[in-house]
């Protein structure tokens, strides 16, 4: 079926005609045809979107039955957990049980932003006057244009379509080409439930074409986007020629500070989760190891074998611990990745090298550990996306802070430590959106998620991520008005 872009309420295909085959990057089965999407396509989705905001069917709708409708999106989740679930994990090649965690993630994002959807309807100002009643009002912002990744697909749109509905807005959502499936049930969800036309519209298709018209077009009052640090630069360039609102988030390079003191078998297990889980296509992985000098030979050791011992599969291997790259360009770009961080000094301590035998199948790359590296090589400074990880190492505090924020990016970061008075001072002077302390990769709902630094513009989730989809809109009543005498009336 190539009925898959969801416009203005009903399933069409592209204007064009064009389809694209999304495949398994575990072992390259067609997993699907579906529709690509063309500038044209976009457009219309916008003008439905447009018109349905301007039109006011669901803006109208008290904020509270907004959030009753997510609490039902929610519900439905759950109950097709395993379809959706199946669907993410053959997109992308992740493990079956991650897709189901994404979901149980899911639901729990339109559950939290249903509640929170009627809870505040404004704040009352002290204008200083008793004539006066000032108070501000929280209206959506309109057509929100929605950019997503592959990494997360259905995680990374809800975390934008959640907030936006509650907020009262109409959406283009327009999810990584190589990813589209949950999307396409996500959007029969939000129909099936009885959303009005128009409000949630879906594009598939490549960014360059399906995707631009979103951050360009006149029509679109918000762009909130999450990807790469190059495309984000494109995204808000484009949006700025019609002062559009936006919001980016664009990964980051997350150091894992771990202070001799560190509980070891803790900080090595979890520095594996954070750099390996998903095979490092994590925008929080914890991809810098930061480790004190006086342990950093044992850990970096134990590092090794247990990076050694990860289990590579598909999504439905139960053996299998982590998976592949997303493509074969993404793991050309790892691959290259390493091969420069080797030619500016650095050494492969394990991996640095493609899965063989059955794993030739899929896009495996092998879990790496790189040492012998600096501040401000590549292989440091940039994002690899992928399963590679950087050992560096610290005398002292001052230098541990200093190496985890000589970074552009400012996502996350981690700290380990037994003693809790430098858990948090080190924690206070990370310049990164969220630290965890003697942990690694946990976030919540209701806990807003984003970046200092070129890790993005704005927050999602929380109060925040709702705050990002209205406008604040003053009313000031003068209840007893009168002539203010302000210029003389020369009658
Ligand atoms: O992402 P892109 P790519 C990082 C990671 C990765 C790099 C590139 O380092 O190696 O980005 O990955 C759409 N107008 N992250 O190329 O291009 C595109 O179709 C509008 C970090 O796959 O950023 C897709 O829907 N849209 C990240 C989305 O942008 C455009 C997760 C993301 O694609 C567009 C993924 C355009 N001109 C990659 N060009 C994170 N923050 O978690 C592309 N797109």
């Amino acid at each position: 079926m190539t009925n898959t872009l969801f416009i203005d309420g009903r399933w069409v295909p592209a204007a064009s005609g064009e389809t694209r085959e999304i495949r398994n990057p575990a072992d390259g089965e067609l997993v699907g045809v579906v529709a690509e999407a063309g500038a044209e396509d976009t457009e219309a989705a916008i003008a439905a979107a447009r018109a349905a905001f301007d039109g006011g069917a669901w803006r109208a709708v008290p904020a509270p039955e907004r959030g009753d409708f997510l609490l039902k999106v929610a519900d439905r989740l759950r109950e097709r957990k395993a379809e959706f679930a199946r669907a993410e994990s053959l997109d992308t090649g992740k493990r079956l049980v991650e897709s189901e965690i994404d979901m149980d993630d899911i639901a729990a994002c339109f559950a939290y932003f249903g509640k929170l959807a009627g809870l505040e309807a404004g704040r009352l100002v002290d204008a200083g006057d008793a004539d006066v009643v000032s108070r501000i009002v929280y209206e959506p912002i309109g057509v929100c244009g929605l950019i997503t990744p592959w990494n997360y697909p259905l995680l990374q749109a809800a975390w934008k379509i959640a907030p936006a509905l509650a907020a009262g807005n109409a959406f283009v959502l327009k999810p990584s080409e190589l990813t589209p499936h949950t999307a396409i049930l996500m959007m029969q969800v939000l129909d099936e439930l009885g959303l009005p036309a128009g409000v949630a519209n879906l594009v598939l298709g490549a960014g360059a074409t399906a995707g631009a018209p979103l951050s360009s077009h006149p029509d679109v009052d918000m762009v909130s986007f999450t990807g790469g640090l190059e495309t984000g630069k494109v995204i808000a360039a484009a949006a700025a020629g019609t002062v559009k609102k936006v919001a980016l988030e664009l990964g980051g390079k997350n150091p894992n500070v771990i202070f001799a003191d560190a509980d070891f078998d803790a900080a090595v297990d979890n520095a594996l989760n954070g750099a390996f889980v998903h095979s490092g296509q994590v925008c929080s992985a914890g991809a810098r190891i930061i480790v004190q000098d006086t342990i950093a030979e044992r850990f970096v050791d134990e590092l090794v074998r247990r990076a050694q011992g990860i289990r590579l599969g598909g999504p439905f291997d139960e053996a299998a611990e982590t998976g592949p790259l997303i493509s074969a360009a993404h793991r050309d770009k790892v691959t290259a990745y390493v091969e420069q961080a080797v030619a500016e000094g650095a050494r492969v301590r394990c991996g640095g090298a493609w899965g063989e035998g059955e794993l030739a199948k899929g896009y495996y790359y092998l879990p790496t550990v790189l040492d012998n590296v600096r501040r401000g090589m590549s292989a440091v400074r940039d994002e690899a996306f992928g399963p590679v990880v950087t050992v560096e190492t610290f005398s002292d505090e001052d230098e541990a802070v200093a190496t985890a924020n000589d970074t552009h990016y400012g996502l996350a970061g981690a700290v380990w430590t037994q003693d809790a008075g430098r858990a948090q001072r080190v924690a206070g002077r990370l310049r990164h959106g969220t630290v965890w302390i003697n942990d690694f990769h946990p976030y919540l709902p209701q806990a807003e998620w984003g970046g200092f630094g070129q890790s993005g513009v704005g927050r999602e989730l929380g109060p925040t991520g709702l705050a990002e989809y209205q406008e604040a809109k003053h009313v000031y009543h003068n209840t007893r008005p009168q002539v203010t005498g302000w210029f003389e009336d020369r009658k």
